[in-house]
């Protein structure tokens, strides 16, 4: 598949690692110091074995407060760049708002992560503009109430059925299939047992015919099954990636690297061994 001048062979599965440039996620030290930290991560993500690099400016955890669009903008563009200036991956940028996808594609991103999947004004408009691929995630409701008792009749059949809605209106607004990718929105409004559905029945949504992209990684899904602190859930989170990689998952969205790519390079090797 083509992200902006980049081809990643999707037979594989793919490490995405997580770059947050949310303010909590840095030590204070100014604009400049906070770029360059964000590019020595990203860095160091890449040597590990990270093919996308998902940068992301707006928190999405429940509860989080809502950001500007200024203030997303000045978060991530300068680190689209930077990151863009300084290495050969695929820039995701994590935005839901239309001046950030723009303006991110424009500094050198190759693929728009949309979690509410192009529904605010004039997303649909900017991400086929802009060119270049769009994953569409599943959320039931909004962020800072999403996860306040999500209901479901039929949490997989709901999930295929809103985004191939998403899919169609990709279409209508000139954006074509193939650059189009699927996330069942792990942890965005759903139980534990919708979260864990939808690990297991993934293949029906592979089955849609669309690449698709999921991120597990330290989630709650984890920690409030095992009883984990969040930096207790590397074993958790390698064990989905590993599951959901073996379904044939093709990019998988983790903030642990290095271990990821360990576990992703097992199942390479059991796909291609005679
Ligand atoms: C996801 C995301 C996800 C996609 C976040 C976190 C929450 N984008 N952005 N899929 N999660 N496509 O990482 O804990 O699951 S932010």
């Amino acid at each position: 598949m083509h992200f902006g001048h980049h081809f990643i062979d999707l037979s594989q599965p793919q490490v995405m690692g997580i770059l947050n440039v949310t303010p909590d996620s840095f030590s204070d030290g100014g604009q400049h110091a906070s770029v360059q930290q964000a590019v020595n991560h990203a860095l160091q993500m890449i040597e590990d074995g990270a093919t996308f690099i998902d940068i992301g400016g707006e928190s999405t955890r429940p509860g989080a407060p809502e950001v500007t669009l200024q203030e997303e903008l000045d978060r991530t563009i300068p680190v689209v760049e930077a990151v863009a200036a300084n290495s050969d991956c695929v820039i995701s940028i994590d935005t839901s708002k239309p001046r950030v996808m723009t303006e991110a594609v424009k500094a050198g991103a190759g693929l728009i992560n949309d979690v509410r999947a192009l529904q605010e004004p004039g997303a649909l408009e900017a991400a086929r503009d802009a060119n270049v691929p769009v994953c569409l995630m599943h959320m039931q409701g909004q962020p800072r109430t999403m996860q306040n008792n999500p209901i479901y009749h039929d949490i997989v059949g709901e999930v295929i059925q809103f985004l191939m809605t998403r899919a169609k209106a990709c279409e209508d607004a000139g954006i074509s299939g193939d650059k189009i990718l699927f996330d069942p929105g792990y942890g965005f409004g759903k139980s534990l047992e919708h979260n864990y559905a939808l690990v297991k029945h993934l293949p029906q949504l592979m089955a849609l015919g669309y690449p698709v992209l999921v991120g597990m990684s330290r989630k709650s899904m984890i920690g409030n099954l095992l009883d984990r602190k969040v930096d207790e859930r590397l074993a958790g989170s390698l064990c989905l990636a590993t599951i959901v990689a073996q379904m044939g998952a093709q990019i998988i969205r983790v903030h642990d690297v290095k271990e990821t790519a360990d576990a992703l390079n097992i199942v390479k090797m059991l796909n291609t061994v005679k």
